[in-house]
């Protein structure tokens, strides 16, 4: 048997203004082709996705187009909800799923858990929210990992006799190597579940959560996070992207990853503010969407550098950030202790390398006595 893994895949997900559907597309795009070739039989789809509890009708439209074209393939998919997809919207998209085989569970529960494909038997964890969970005036956080590991023991007894068993699940295991874009509360240490509580009872492991590739450590069968199959953001600019496929196949499943193509790769380049013009004429050659942070020497012609970027980069320009060199930032006194004006004054003076003008000054301390007032 014959199956592909893949993850997070975030539709309707936007950057700055950018939306990411066009680079969602393309990576669906050749998932579908290796599908076609290889003749896959199943598509895990472990949760994230859509990007917002209430997609847009864009977002919707190409997730739909999929799951459309794996039924045209002659392929099944299994799918658990991640953490941004809601559970009543995948709930009441389940119905109309089911007519192109493609099988989505919403919520964790344990009457509707398992999913039946031949030898393989599936057991699908939708993303356990906290509050779900967990209820207030607990030890909640201890809490939570203890009854998710005891959820996922249920799991491994309902696939129990079976050939193949899978665990399918969007979910945070500790000592997993993780970026910024998963939300941040979720991925606390405090609630992650040991990996410990995978180890007994399935053949593969199919998890969702984590944004990049990797295989997870003290798990006893193969267990993995795919990760987006597209940059989402920033951090994940210089993240190869991959999808799973699995060879069901004898005692052992055969696991490879599958490397995707990125269509607008993201750049983020930390420049002295000096070499920003020096520079510039390799950020042009780029395709993609560019990040630059300039390290600043001086505060007065910060604005003519940021629009030299803007004109040359245009579109491809998504963010310009300014950091002060540390030596700089350590002669400043401790803003706690001054007052608003004070405070501000010597703000403006690392920023612009002068003294603030009177008008500046009436007009902070105008705004100061509204935000007071
Ligand atoms: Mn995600």
């Amino acid at each position: 048997m014959r199956l592909v893994h893949i993850a997070d895949l975030h539709a309707g997900k936007t950057l700055g203004k950018v939306s990411r559907n066009p680079d969602l597309h393309h990576a669906l795009a050749q998932i579908e082709s290796f599908i076609r070739e290889n003749r896959v039989d199943l598509v895990l789809i472990a949760g994230d996705v859509f990007d917002k509890a209430n997609p847009d009708n864009e977002s919707k439209e190409l997730i739909f187009d999929f799951f459309l074209k794996l039924k045209e393939i002659g392929s099944q998919a299994a799918v658990v909800a991640g953490n941004h997809d809601s559970y009543d919207f995948m709930k009441s998209i389940r119905g109309i799923s089911s007519l192109a085989n493609v099988h989505i569970y919403d919520r964790p529960s344990s009457k509707r858990a398992f999913f039946t494909f031949g030898d393989l038997k599936i057991a699908c964890l939708p993303y356990p929210s906290e509050r779900l969970i967990t209820s207030a005036g607990e030890d909640s956080k201890k809490k939570y990992a203890e009854l998710v590991e005891k959820f996922i023991r249920f799991l491994a007894k309902g696939v129990e006799g079976a050939k193949y068993r899978i665990l399918l699940a969007h979910l945070f295991v500790a000592g997993s190597v993780y970026t910024s874009t998963e939300k941040e509360a979720t991925l606390s240490d405090n609630y992650a579940v040991q990996p410990s509580a995978l180890s007994d009872g399935f053949d593969y492991v199919a998890l969702g959560h984590v944004h990049k590739h990797q295989k997870l450590k003290g798990v006893d069968c193969p267990a993995y996070y795919v990760g987006t199959p597209y940059p989402l953001d920033f951090s994940e600019a210089q993240d190869g992207k991959f999808f799973n496929f699995i060879l069901l196949e004898g005692d052992l499943p055969k696991v490879e990853a599958v490397p995707l193509s990125v269509k607008n790769p993201l750049y983020s380049f930390k420049l002295r503010q000096s070499e920003v013009l020096k520079k510039l004429p390799d950020l042009e050659e780029l395709t993609g969407y560019i990040k630059v942070t300039v390290e600043v020497e001086r505060g007065d012609t910060l604005g003519a550098v940021t629009e030299r970027l803007r004109s040359a980069l245009r579109e491809r320009l998504l963010r310009v950030e300014f950091v002060f060199k540390e030596e700089k930032r350590s002669q400043l006194p401790k803003l706690s202790s001054l007052d608003p004006l004070s405070a501000y004054m010597t703000y403006y003076k690392s920023v612009h390398g002068g003294e603030m003008p009177q008008s500046v000054k009436e007009v902070f301390l105008e705004l100061l006595s509204r935000a007071e007032g």
